[in-house]
Order: structure tokens, then sequence, then C-alpha cells
């Protein structure tokens, strides 16, 4: 997909503090953490993406994860209610960001939305039913995008935090190609849609961001790796083993306008 701008925002020195689901706590380094943003960084800008650095926020220790605050499609930047309580008070930091490149809508309570949960091809959404995201943000978010155009498919995920842990597309129209994780999540839904496996021993690499034609990987899932660089995509990798202790993976750490 060609993204112009990529919103991020660095580690808060309080990331160790930061919701876990489906991990055991383990010591985060924040120096190494914070490395690997600064890296994630420079890879978006060699990538062609104007960064928007925000500024860090110690007190909120999932605030690298600007993902999960926002959906943004082009005609529009919708603000999500993060399903973690010690989350929502991230979105109003980034809205007026946001709104300095689209329109802003919200969604609003009782609706529960992660932006991790949202995956967009083309004119096809897909959001998942999970821990964080509930019946009335897809409902709410369904509201917004149909009338533009948007088909909107509603699923299940097992066994992972958000739909992205599961999918993500590393090529994208007009041949999009996904990434999955087939243990987490029925392939079905997504039709004919070309797919490739992670290999079973990283049931976590499906996390991978494309931009314009290059997929930026995390450097420690080298099997699935092959598995790309196989199927003849350019691959970016950076270094994102430490953010992951905290289950965020690629995806999470920007959001592309
Ligand atoms: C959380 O549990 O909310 C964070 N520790 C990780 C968020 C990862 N975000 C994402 O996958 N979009």
């Amino acid at each position: 997909m060609r993204h112009n701008t990529a919103i991020v925002r660095g580690v808060p020195r309080s990331i160790d503090r930061c919701e876990l689901s489906h991990l055991d706590r383990s010591p985060i380094h924040y120096e190494i953490a914070e490395k690997e943003h600064a890296e994630y960084v420079r890879a978006l800008v060699e990538l062609g993406c104007r960064v928007v650095n925000l500024p860090v926020l110690d007190d909120l220790p999932d605030s690298v994860f600007v993902e999960d605050t926002a959906v943004v499609v082009d005609e529009l930047a919708i603000v999500t209610r993060p399903g973690a309580e010690s989350r929502r008070d991230e979105v109003e930091t980034i809205a007026p960001t946001l709104a300095e490149y689209r329109p802003l809508v919200r969604i609003i309570a009782p609706a529960t939305l992660d932006g991790g949960d949202v995956l967009r091809v083309g004119k096809r959404v897909w959001v998942a039913l999970s821990e964080r995201t509930n019946q009335d943000g897809v409902d709410q978010l369904r509201s917004l995008l149909e009338p533009l155009g948007y088909s909107v498919r509603c699923l299940d995920v097992y066994g992972c935090l958000h739909l992205k842990t599961a999918v993500t597309a590393v090529r994208s129209e007009p041949d999009p190609l996904l990434l999955i994780n087939p243990a987490w999540i029925d392939r079905e839904v997504f039709g004919e849609i070309e797919a490739i496996d992670v290999d079973p021993s990283e049931p976590m690499a499906a996390n991978a961001v494309e931009i314009d034609g290059t997929v930026l990987f995390p450097a420690q899932f080298e099997q699935t790796r092959r598995r790309l660089t196989e199927a003849g995509l350019p691959v970016r990798v950076v270094p994102a083993g430490e953010l992951a202790k905290a289950e965020g993976g690629l995806t999470c750490c920007s959001v592309l306008v």
C-alpha cells in the first residue's frame, strides 16, 4: 500500500507495566526497546514514509502501540475506544494529529474497538470480535465504513490478542497476499485471497507491515521470512524481540495515513 505518513510514538519508561493477555510478564529492557523502536522508525523513513513522532507518554505503558487508537481510511480517521481501560487515555493524545490528515469520527461507549483488530485490503475490511473489540465496536465501525463503499466482515480470533496478530496483508491490491497463522483464524473468511502460512514454529510471525511493495518484518522469525522471500517479496527486517515481550508487533507501532 502507498503510504505517505507514519504516525509513531516512542517507548514509555513504564513499558514493563503494559497490558498482557497471552504472555507471561518478563522484564522488558527499556533501552533495547527504545533502540528497536528507533530502528523501526529508520526503516519507515527508508521505505519513503514521512514520520510524525509524537511525544513520549511515560504515564501510559502501552502508548507506543499507536495502531490501537485509530482506524484510518482514505475518507476519514476513526478514533477508537480501546478495550483495555488502561489504554483509553491514549486516544485523545493522538486525535489532534489525526485531524490534520482526515475528518475525525469516534467510536463511542459502550463500544470498544482496537485498531489491531481491523484489517483492510482496498475496500474490504475485516474486524475481529476479540478480548478488546466488542459487538458494538464492530457495529459502529460498520455503520461508519459501509456508507463509504467498504465491505465490513466480522470474524473471530482464537488464542491471540488481535486480528492482526493472526493475519496481515504483505501485498496489496490488485493482487493481495496475506500472511496468516491458520491456527488462530478461519482462513475461509478471506475467500479467494492468496495466503502464506507462518512457519508453525513461529506462531507470532503473521504481523508484518507492507509499505509500497516492501514487507517490514521482525528479525526473530527467520523461517517465516524465508517463506516471504521465496514468494518473491522484498523484505526489510527490523529487530522486534523486546517489544514482542509487551505483546506488540510491527503494525502496532504506527498509524499509516
Ligand atoms: C496491549 O495489550 O494492549 C499491548 N500490550 C499490546 C498491544 C499490541 N497492539 C496491537 O497488536 N495492535
